[in-house]
């Protein structure tokens, strides 16, 4: 395997996708064939969808949410929180994913660029985005108790971003300043666990090249965008991550 170093002036932004929870059990995007229940993703994680059909976008998240919180983090995730710990502010986690295996592992520094299955919002007021674990049962439509107060009735959403949303900005800023401090100094891009077809995450490493990143990809197999990484690992994330960052190994991380 191709050596990854990371010093003590080492900047590393990670990328994850639905790969790196594949071995927790979560089933990943394409490998469903990009269907769940015979309708294209796209479609039912989008604002249209939910609009057609707000009903089966609540099984699909109703059901997500009963399969995701029975896994538990794998090794890859916990690679990655081991990484956070020694790097500190020269590391930064931006996730795909929605499942919270990341934040479960123990990961800090962390954006949730898609949002969190474990979270709901209001389609009309302004409350913030809420903790919300429930498994509503098929056909409920779960309603703002905010709005109910005021004699309004107002439908709740899951707190993912969909298709054709924007992601938020606040994400994207924080993201594009990590990169920015990253600059003259040594930065690392690792990507793991994504087809590298869904944007804007499927541009970061355009973003980090810009900036004179290293470029990794730990993948099952050659992702969509693999020509723009310098580095592609293949194999499976729990496996190839704890060995290429030199974790859960004995030699320590920054002597190599
Ligand atoms: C945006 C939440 C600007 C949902 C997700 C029309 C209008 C507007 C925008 C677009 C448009 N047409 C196209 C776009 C852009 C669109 C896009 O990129 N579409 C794609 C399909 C072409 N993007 C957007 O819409 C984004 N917003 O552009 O806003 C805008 C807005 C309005 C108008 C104009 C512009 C929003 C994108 C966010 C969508 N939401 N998630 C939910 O989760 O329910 S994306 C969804 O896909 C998940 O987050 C998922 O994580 C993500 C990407 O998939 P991956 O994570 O990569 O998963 P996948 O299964 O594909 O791949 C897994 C990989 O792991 C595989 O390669 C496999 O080999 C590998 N693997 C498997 N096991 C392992 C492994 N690797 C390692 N180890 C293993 N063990």
């Amino acid at each position: 395997m191709s050596q990854l170093t990371i010093d003590d002036a080492t900047h590393v932004l990670v990328l994850t996708g639905a790969g790196v929870s594949a071995e927790s059990g979560i089933p990943t995007f394409r490998g469903a064939g990009g269907l769940w229940e015979g309708y294209p993703i796209e479609d039912v994680a989008s604002p249209r969808g939910f609009r057609e059909h707000p009903a089966l976008v609540w099984r699909f998240y109703s059901q997500r949410r009963e399969g995701a919180r029975v896994c538990e983090p794998n090794a890859g995730h916990r690679a990655l929180v081991e990484l956070e710990r020694r790097l500190g502010d020269r590391f930064l986690l931006a996730t795909q994913n929605v499942d919270g295996l990341h934040r479960r592992a123990g990961s800090d520094r962390l954006v949730e660029m898609h949002g969190c299955l474990y979270r709901s919002r209001c389609t009309v007021c302004v409350r913030p985005a809420f903790d919300d674990h429930q498994v509503y049962a098929e056909g409920v439509l779960p309603s703002c108790d905010r709005c109910a107060e005021r004699g309004r009735s107002a439908m709740l959403r899951p707190d993912i971003v969909w298709f054709g949303e924007m992601l938020d900005p606040a994400d994207l800023a924080r993201i594009d300043a990590f990169v920015r401090n990253g600059r003259g100094e040594r930065l690392v891009f690792l990507a793991a666990g994504t087809s590298g077809v869904v944007y804007p995450a499927a541009g970061m490493v355009d973003m980090a090249r810009a900036a004179g990143a290293e470029t990794w990809l730990v993948n099952a197999e050659a992702a969509d965008n693999v020509s723009r990484f310098e580095h592609f690992v293949q194999g499976p994330s729990g496996r190839v991550l704890p060995s290429l960052l030199g974790i859960g190994l004995d030699v320590p991380l920054m002597l190599r």
